[in-house]
């Protein structure tokens, strides 16, 4: 239609899609019209919040004409795109990354600043965006912005659900769940796309015909139909115009769907039918590193994966390529399995619907996918019932059956007459009923895996994948370190500490070069810096001591020494040995005589992080983490010299508080548990110290600053199994110290100790299995290395400074440039700034 469009029309657009200049007085302009006309307020009755709206609507205009020009000079480029496909985008809060991305912070403030308000108390007002549990989530958001700062062409698909992961409260020290209804007050950070709605069929039957060549043909004849409504979320990159996007779908009811039920006469079926179909994307399920094999949860992912597909196949399409040129335009990235039937849906496009032959197609499939692993635990692994699967996918089902044949049939060619390898590597498990198991489709279907840490990736290879290595040797299987965006985890969240390191570095290079951070390794001797840094990180902690104040009601002093353990609550975690060795501190200093107690190390142990719903383990550490705070914060023979504190409902925005006014954080897994962990970098980073285990990504960390900044005990990952055998079969006895903590559990210092008779349960002699009693002896003396280093300050200071200095290596760009060289095999493609809207 624009075609037909006379010469002075396309000028007059053109001048009119100007770009808004970004000086104070038109920022102001736009805040005041999105005060007055988008939320039809008066500027005498504004509070916070509103002023909040009116700034988050004026920044999301310049990111949507960032983002027009992004994806037009992307089509127009057309280059090979990568597609992230993870049901969990943790992304927290936009308005204050997004400013600062755009390099807007300051004309903004100033412009808010003269309306009146203040920069922080609107940047307190937004909601998080908690669409995803902890760590897999988070890394998906900490990755998004990696590739929008190195300009990328990339894309995330996820689901937008109407819950994100519940609120926490403490109730009587109990965990209770409430839902997270963020999108009460609208939504500013994302454009609906009401326009782009895909069709995503579920249940029927499959047709089977012969072609004119006498081919069997398949057609898969869904049952019922539901809608996947496009919302794009604009992900601006760091100092450069390209801003990406996540788009998350909804489930909608099609109309033909309702009005099939409504022409049939049945008007509450058609209603059900459509509230059936609204529930896909409702909530996000709260479960971390544990499978729990919901019918929904399955719809959910078909439905994402599918949709997801189907867009990315209509934009490969444009470009009028040959098939084989797929996996050259088009990689896609499969966050944990919970995406894995992309591989089938790609496999059944192909063959049923473009006519390819199953060879072609599965050679483009697998050249198209990639996997990357997130856990060695069991109990997470995902498994899906074939009855559940082919009453809701049949053609998938078939497809699953074929791939695992012929996958089966070339390993029996290779190892012949191996019943238990065969087995062993089977997609389906022979249980009753047959399971799938996702993660060797996952393998199967991809041409490369990888774990997220150096020490979890060689686990993966000699334990869950050991014989998909043996069968498709070393090259398939690589490491690809997480890394967190030192933007949002250091400039965003510890302002003082991002200007002072360009203060002395002479500039902000290092936010797009972390590398950069070791020309702080010179300032240690300098004492006036040291000073400096030292202020920085008690005003942070001044900062988290005012949040537990209004949280928990609890005064904690920003002198003590800040012991801080937040993450997800798990068993493999020990979130409950270290309130273990709170209670024997605690019992330690009850013991001391006054002058003893003069040489005690005051500090503050703070927990945060929520359990599964269905966790009872998990939510009892949590009770009795808050009963053991309730006695010590009041034992006035104790005083300053111990605090607890469990602040509720930890989250990304929480995270920004607590992680920079850190002393120590724990990252304590039973090693080998924790695949790779993502906070014990944000913490480095921010000049806080480790205390923990040679787990996960702690070894690298180790390996970069130096064994003399970090705090390492327990038990090594190739020690575990001997561990777990010799408790077992040998009665190892508990630790002595273990022993008496227990016993003062249940001589009821802390609330009745029936509660928590459960809880010490898994401690039994034989079955604890996270080794809490094997480590304990050398996590008494790691605290003591800790006290008494704490002490000599000057030292300390330096420790911190070389723990920042040293982490250049744990910048998600790093991460991200590994996947786009190693696996992806994409370019960046940098957006000119042509000064318009949109072109
Ligand atoms: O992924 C975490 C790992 O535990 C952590 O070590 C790692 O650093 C991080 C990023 O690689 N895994 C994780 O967060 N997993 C989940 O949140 C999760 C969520 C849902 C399900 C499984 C795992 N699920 O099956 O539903």
């Amino acid at each position: 239609e624009r075609a037909k469009w006379p010469k002075e029309t396309f000028e007059l657009w053109e001048r009119l899609s100007k770009k808004e200049a970004n000086d104070v007085e038109t920022i102001q302009k736009s805040i005041v019209r999105h005060v007055t006309t988008t939320l039809a307020r008066a500027a005498f009755n504004l509070d916070n919040f509103s002023a909040y709206q009116a700034v988050a609507l004026s920044t999301r205009d310049r990111l949507i004409s960032r983002w027009n020009e992004t994806q037009g000079q992307m089509s127009r480029a057309d280059p090979k795109r990568i597609y992230y496909l993870s049901l969990e985008f943790l992304l927290g809060r936009s308005m204050d990354n997004a400013l600062l991305n755009m390099g807007l912070k300051e004309t903004y403030g100033k412009s808010i600043r003269q309306l009146g308000f203040n920069m922080e108390d609107v940047i307190e007002s937004e909601v998080d965006a908690a669409l995803g549990n902890g760590g897999l989530g988070r890394l998906a958001a900490c990755y998004m912005d990696s590739l929008a700062t190195l300009d990328y062409p990339a894309w995330g698909y996820g689901l937008r659900y109407n819950y994100g992961i519940f609120q926490q409260r403490i109730i009587d020290g109990y965990q209770t769940e409430y839902p997270d209804y963020w999108l009460n007050f609208d939504n500013p950070w994302e454009l609906p796309r009401l326009d782009i709605s895909i069709t995503v069929g579920f249940g029927g039957h499959v047709q089977t015909t012969q072609d004119e060549y006498g081919q069997t043909r398949h057609n898969w004849v869904p049952g019922t139909n539901v809608q996947a409504v496009a919302y794009d979320v604009p992900v601006p990159g760091y100092d450069t115009e390209n801003c990406n996007n996540i788009r998350l779908w909804r489930s909608k009811p099609t109309k033909v769907f309702d009005l099939t039920s409504f022409n049939e006469g049945n008007y509450e079926k058609s209603v059900e039918d459509a509230t059936n179909a609204e529930k896909i994307t409702s909530v996000l399920y709260p479960n971390d590193n544990t499978m729990a094999g919901k019918e929904l949860r399955l719809k959910q992912q078909y439905f994402w994966t599918a949709a997801s597909l189907h867009d990315i196949l209509r934009r490969f399409k444009k470009s009028m390529r040959e098939w084989s040129d797929f996996p050259d335009q088009v990689a896609i990235q499969l966050n944990d399995t919970h995406p894995t039937l992309a591989i089938v849906e790609l496999q059944r496009l192909l063959v049923d619907q473009e006519m390819l032959s199953w060879d072609d197609a599965w050679d483009i499939v697998t050249k198209t996918f990639a996997f990357t692993n997130h856990t060695v635990l069991p109990e997470a692994m995902e498994k899906w019932s074939v009855p559940m699967f082919e009453y809701l996918l049949p053609r998938h089902l078939q497809i699953i059956f074929d791939i695992n044949l012929f996958f089966l049939q070339k390993v029996e060619k290779m190892f012949p007459n191996d019943r238990g390898l065969l087995n062993r590597m089977s997609i389906i498990e022979e249980a009753q009923p047959q399971q799938i198991r996702m993660a060797h489709l996952a393998v199967v279907g991809s041409h490369k895996v990888n774990g997220v840490a150096a020490l979890h990736s060689n686990l993966i290879k000699t334990t869950i994948f050991h014989d998909f290595v043996t069968y498709y040797g070393e090259d398939k299987f690589v490491n690809k370190t997480n890394g967190i965006t030192p933007r949002r985890w250091l400039h965003q969240a510890n302002p003082q500490l991002s200007a002072l390191i360009s203060q002395t570095l002479g500039g902000d290079k290092w936010l797009k070069d972390l590398s950069l951070l070791k020309g702080l390794n010179d300032k240690t001797e300098d004492a006036v810096f040291r000073q400096r840094w030292a202020e920085i990180k008690r005003a942070n902690k001044v900062r988290l001591a005012e949040l537990i104040k209004t949280r928990c009601d609890v005064e904690v002093s920003p002198d003590a020494l800040f012991d801080v353990q937040v993450k997800r609550i798990h068993e493999y975690k020990r979130q409950f040995m270290n309130i273990l060795y709170v209670i024997h501190r605690y019992r330690t200093i009850k013991s001391m005589s006054a002058a003893q107690k003069a040489s005690v190390q005051p500090r503050v142990v703070i927990f945060g992080g929520k359990a599964a719903p269905g966790y009872y383990i998990a939510k009892l550490v949590i009770k009795l983490i808050n009963s053991v705070a309730k006695v010590v914060n009041q034992d006035p023979a104790v005083g300053d010299l111990l605090k607890v504190v469990f602040v509720p409902d930890y989250n990304v925005s929480v995270a920004e508080v607590i992680v920079p006014a850190s002393d120590i954080s724990q990252h304590i897994s039973t090693a080998g548990t924790e695949a790779s962990g993502t906070s014990n970098m944000k913490f480095v980073l921010n000049g806080g110290i480790i205390i923990g285990t040679l787990d996960g990504a702690n070894i690298e960390i180790l390996e970069e600053i130096g064994e003399e900044n970090i705090f390492i005990f327990g038990c090594m990952a190739h020690e575990v199994e001997d561990l777990r055998h010799a408790q077992r079969y040998r009665g190892v006895p508990m630790d002595p110290a273990l022993q008496g903590v227990i016993s003062a559990i249940e001589r009821g210092t802390f609330e009745d100790p029936k509660i928590f008779q459960p809880l010490i349960s898994t401690l039994t002699v034989g079955k604890d299995f996270y080794l809490i009693s094997a480590d304990f002896a050398s996590y008494i003396a790691a605290n003591q290395q800790v006290d008494a280093a704490y002490k000599k300050q000057a030292d300390w200071i330096k420790k911190s400074i070389r723990c920042t200095a040293n982490m250049g290596k744990f910048s998600s760009d790093r991460s991200v440039k590994e996947y786009a060289d190693e696996i992806w095999n994409v370019k960046p493609v940098s957006v000119v700034d042509e000064g318009y809207m949109a072109k």
